[in-house]
């Protein structure tokens, strides 16, 4: 029988799942001794923080509409149920790196998760300038990992298939990342917002029909290449670090799509970081010396990658794709065939990444980065930096064939004097 949906309280939390003994397992069944408190600061959920005899967890639930705008829009609660099972398959995929997951109530729209009690999120450290150890391999093997293992390459064709078939059903997630992040930056479209000083950036951006096209031309590969389960909103925002450990979490936007785009996403994360350390380093020498750090772990994320991915290849590939009947079984060699899907991945991810840049600073859901800059003409600055070279990206994927390359073209950009 389905349990009416109710959005849990401070006070209601401990009397709805002080008897869920997934949960009391871990902390303790004295619920008169729970401290809870409520931490959410995304765009969508309710999340809760609860302390107990035994330890802690964090409790996330999704309420019926976006938090952020109010019940004026209101969301599917299923997002839960995506959520909680792409954190089952990132887990399977790549062990360790998500959240693990205590307790799942789907009417309720409630995952009761492992609290990441030393970690913060890693777009304030890149604000503060922190450094993490090891950030890129974890998420450069990651992303690989999360690519390979969720595509035609490594499954099983039926259960791909049928995989593929449950998360088409978060469309009404996609159906976010289409509007804010492949169609509203290119209009001027109602829930957009921008920085005063970026009119003249913004109107050649909307503009450049060529540029137009080529979103929409990986906006076509959004919605029709289900290569593979992506997390679908790896920013810094869903990504929680120590100084040398880094955690994955929030993946209810996951999606069976093209294999770029998470590492684009989250190269463009890092780009914003770069483009904004001006406004947050006191004196030049700290703000190019981090920015130098920045630079270092997009080269090393993208190795990562490749390496983790080289490494499936040679060691996993058995699923239907490329299969070694056909190469290694022949006495052929798969190196042919594996350069060019890294190559295609790549300039998916290239593309992926100049378009994040631009919904970033164009359209709803602002990175802080950006957004915590006073000074409002240097923010704009700034913010144009990152437009223009977003652009660049989107018009040359094609071209740019190396994370060097794509290094280079931000040092340049990072000098341009708008
Ligand atoms: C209405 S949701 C806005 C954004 O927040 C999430 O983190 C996703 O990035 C989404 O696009
Ligand atoms: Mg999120």
């Amino acid at each position: 029988m389905k349990n009416e949906y109710e959005a849990l309280t401070l006070e209601s939390l401990p009397l709805k799942l002080g008897k869920v003994s997934a949960i009391t397992d871990q902390i303790g069944l004295e619920t008169d001794k729970w401290k809870v408190k409520e931490v959410g600061d995304g765009n969508l959920n309710l999340v809760f923080i609860v302390e107990g005899m035994r330890g802690a967890l964090v409790i996330k639930q999704a309420l019926p509409y976006v938090r952020v705008v109010g019940d004026s829009w209101p969301l599917t609660l299923d997002r839960a149920f995506f959520e909680y099972n792409a954190l089952i398959r990132q887990d399977q995929r790549d062990k360790g790196i998500a959240p693990a997951v205590y307790y799942f109530d789907r009417d309720q729209a409630i995952i009761a998760m492992e609290y990441l009690n030393d970690h913060k999120i890693l777009r304030g450290m890149l604000i503060d300038g922190r450094v993490v150890d090891g950030l890129a391999n974890t998420i450069g093997n990651h992303c690989a990992r999360l690519a390979f293992k969720g595509s035609d390459l490594y499954m099983e064709t039926k259960e791909k298939k049928e995989d593929v078939s449950l998360f088409q059903k978060n469309f009404e997630l996609m159906g976010i990342t289409e509007n804010l992040v492949f169609t509203d930056p290119y209009f001027d479209a109602k829930m957009n917002n921008h920085s005063e000083g970026l009119d003249p950036t913004i109107k050649m951006l909307r503009d450049d029909i060529i540029m137009k096209s080529r979103v929409q031309d990986m906006l076509r590969n959004f919605t029709c290449n289900a290569e593979t389960m992506c997390h679908g909103d790896l920013h810094s925002g869903s990504i929680m670090c120590t100084e040398s450990e880094t955690r994955v979490i929030d993946p209810e936007f996951a999606f069976y799509g093209p294999m770029g785009f998470d590492l684009g996403m989250n190269i463009a994360n890092y780009l914003m970081a770069y483009f904004s350390q001006p406004a947050h380093r006191k004196n030049r020498s700290e703000s190019i010396e981090y920015q130098g750090w920045i630079l270092g772990v997009i080269q090393d994320t993208v190795y990562a990658f490749n390496q983790e991915f080289n490494n499936l290849w040679k060691t996993e590939r058995n699923g239907i794709l490329y299969p070694k009947c056909l190469f290694e079984d022949q006495g052929h060699s798969s190196d042919h065939a594996l350069a060019s899907l890294l190559e295609h991945i790549w300039k998916d991810a290239v593309s992926v990444c100049g378009i994040e840049m631009h919904r970033r600073c164009l359209s709803l859901a602002h990175n802080a980065d950006f957004e915590l800059i006073e000074d409002i003409s240097l923010r704009a600055n700034l913010e144009a930096r990152n437009l223009l070279m977003g652009r660049e990206l989107i018009l040359n994927s094609n071209l740019l064939n190396s994370v060097g390359e794509v290094c280079s073209m931000a040092k340049k950009f990072n000098e341009k004097v708008i």
